[in-house]
């Protein structure tokens, strides 16, 4: 059976005029060479907007595997997120509005974990030469988000998915000379194949 694979990333948001995750999500569906079966979706950064959609595509594509990528300013390294909150909190977001304390699923559980072998992603993508490293959350926007919608509708639908979220640094072009950190796209497209093929091989294996 082939592998089924949603990849998201993000538009451009906060007065930034490029997202890597947006950018390398579609390049990672057409070009990841893995033998899976790989649809990429650009997610809205807005709330209620990115949950909707994301439910929305895991509800039509039914995936084994949900790799979710948002941009985290200032990271040095590839960023595997452990937990999403119920919790929405900041803006403006593309819709120009601000929240401070949302529920994102009202009723829902408080957290989930990541279904992602992380541990195996960190040293797969290091492996490569692809700085990567876990992080406790996703924090309170839109990446949270979409990881904790993602995780519930998994949830609610006994849908048996591997899903997770990495959050990426700024491409080099998005910074100026010095003022924050920054790693190549090619750099960070290896590292994301080396954990996509993690993905896929235990997918392949569990079934
Ligand atoms: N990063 C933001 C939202 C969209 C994105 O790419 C975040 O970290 O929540």
């Amino acid at each position: 059976m082939v592998t089924t694979v949603l990849i998201t990333g993000f538009d451009p948001f906060g007065g930034g005029d490029r997202n890597p995750s947006g950018e390398l999500a579609l390049e990672l569906a057409e070009r990841h060479g893995l033998g899976a079966d790989a649809r990429a979706e650009v997610l809205p950064v807005v709330f209620r907007q990115a949950s909707g959609a994301m439910r929305r595509l895991i509800t039509e594509t039914r995936p084994d595997v949900v790799l979710a990528m948002g941009l985290a300013g200032g990271a040095t390294t590839l960023r595997v997120e452990r937990i999403g909150v119920n919790f929405f909190r900041g803006g403006p977001d593309n819709a120009g509005d601000r929240y401070d304390g949302e529920e994102i699923a009202p009723g829902g559980p408080p957290a989930y974990f990541s279904m992602f072998p992380i541990d195996r992603l960190l040293a797969e993508s290091r492996d490569c030469g692809v700085p990567a490293r876990d992080s406790l959350s996703a924090g309170s926007y839109c990446c949270n988000e979409v990881l904790y919608a993602a995780l519930h509708t998994c949830a609610e639908q006994s849908i048996e998915a591997s899903v997770g979220f990495v959050h990426l640094p700024a491409f080099p072009d998005m910074v100026g000379e010095g003022s924050g950190p920054s790693m190549a796209r090619e750099v960070q497209f290896r590292g994301l194949q080396a954990m996509l093929g993690v993905l896929i091989r235990a997918d392949e294996t569990a079934t």
